[in-house]
């Protein structure tokens, strides 16, 4: 790829932010701190996690960058960055999150492979550039497009960082077309983030931000998308991020039986408390993160004190200070909820939040929920 390269090792890494815990070193895999990742609700990009699965590509002329589009289409076509900032420009508020987010906790009860993270491989960004669907419609795919003529089903996009899962080769994952040509998906070739241009670990210059769907998809350092008929072949879509139930172990594991996995589950974490922690008799804040996945909102954040038996709804919001209404227009639907209530601790307990989404608006009455026992208390 002209313009961008993408080196064989570490020795041309970018700088990172000191407080970053790092997960892994070679490839670099970092984390805030849980107690920072709730402070605001767009994160700071220094403090935002970084998941890589090699060495950072390097752009040595940005002028020459561009980015294929081929596969079936009738008229494949290079993209500069010049077309890309051409197009109209969007911005979209949304929460990119490793589907290895809790790792390490998922790894006390079954055996799991993979980087270990704490709660903060998450976080919520403004993702500013051009809408996928309008750069497909420059190759002749209409909007609202689930099948070309020529049998165009999914939407692949290709790195060039080399990842020792594909031997060597790029990074690459796909989505269907129909989620690619929908403009109400927002999926977006991002050239900003926050206001600013990428940085090197978050895929400059050009990246994928798919919302709602784990960051596995969201495809760094873009250098081709492909219009395929099946989905995309590679490690990440076909032997890892799918779905098991718990019969199946590394033993007998059969990854062709299924999907490969898209929109996140509905999950909240404490974040002002460690997993165990001391404390004194009384108030204690209780602060946190819940997100859906999909889009779909959250409904409600409850939180127990002792152990799930009783609940109390803690308040949620997204701007501080106005409270956050599920389908409001003004809300940020593919984005976070932060929630926060203060809790009376009179004795040794667990802590458990719980959020709830709602399946779909049309009927309310169809509930989701996920619980999560995450904190111990012991009294001092
Ligand atoms: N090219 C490329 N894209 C990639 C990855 C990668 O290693 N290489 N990692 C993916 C994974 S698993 C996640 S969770 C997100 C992480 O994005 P971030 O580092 O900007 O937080 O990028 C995705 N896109
Ligand atoms: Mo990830």
């Amino acid at each position: 790829m002209p313009g961008l390269i993408a080196p064989s090792d570490y020795s041309q890494e970018p700088p990172r932010h000191p407080s970053l815990k790092i997960n892994s070193k070679e490839p670099f895999n970092a984390e805030p701190r849980r107690s920072a990742l709730t402070q605001s609700y767009i994160t700071p990009v220094d403090f935002f996690y970084k998941r890589n699965h090699g060495p950072v590509p390097i752009v040595d002329d940005l002028e020459r960058y561009c980015v294929d589009i081929c596969g079936l289409i009738e008229n494949p076509k290079k993209l500069y960055m010049r077309d890309i900032w051409m197009l109209a420009k969007y911005s979209v508020t949304a929460t990119l999150q490793c589907a290895g987010n809790r790792r390490t906790a998922m790894s006390k009860t079954r055996k799991v492979r993979g980087v270990g993270w704490d709660v903060a491989a998450l976080g919520n960004a403004v993702w500013t550039g051009a809408k996928l669907a309008d750069v497909l419609e420059l190759v002749g795919i209409p909007k609202l497009t689930s099948t070309t003529q020529m049998g165009g089903k999914h939407v692949e996009f290709v790195s060039i960082d080399k990842c020792k899962e594909e031997k060597g080769g790029p990074y690459k994952a796909s989505i269907p077309l129909g989620q690619a040509t929908n403009p109400e998906a927002d999926v977006l070739l991002a050239y900003e983030m926050n206001g600013e241009p990428l940085n090197r670990d978050h895929g400059y210059p050009l990246r994928v931000v798919v919302p709602g769907v784990i960051g596995a998809r969201s495809v760094k350092w873009l250098d081709s998308i492909n219009i395929l008929a099946e989905e995309c072949q590679g490690f990440f879509m076909q032997r890892d991020y799918k779905m098991f139930p718990p019969s199946v172990d590394w033993d007998n594991i059969n990854w062709s039986t299924r999907r490969p996995q898209m929109d996140f589950p509905v999950q909240s974490a404490i974040c002002s408390l460690e997993d165990v922690q001391a404390t004194k008799p009384g108030k204690v804040k209780v602060r946190g993160y819940a997100v859906s996945g999909g889009g779909r909102g959250i409904e409600r954040v409850d939180v127990s004190v002792d152990g799930g038996k009783t609940w109390v709804e803690a308040s949620r919001f997204q701007k501080p200070g106005i409270p956050y209404v599920v389908d409001d227009i003004h809300s940020d639907k593919w984005a976070w909820v932060l929630f926060e209530v203060i809790v009376d601790i009179i004795n040794s307990t667990e802590i458990v939040a719980k959020a709830v989404y709602c399946l779909s608006f049309q009927l309310r009455k169809k509930w989701k929920l996920l619980i999560t026992i995450q904190v111990h208390i012991f009294l001092t």
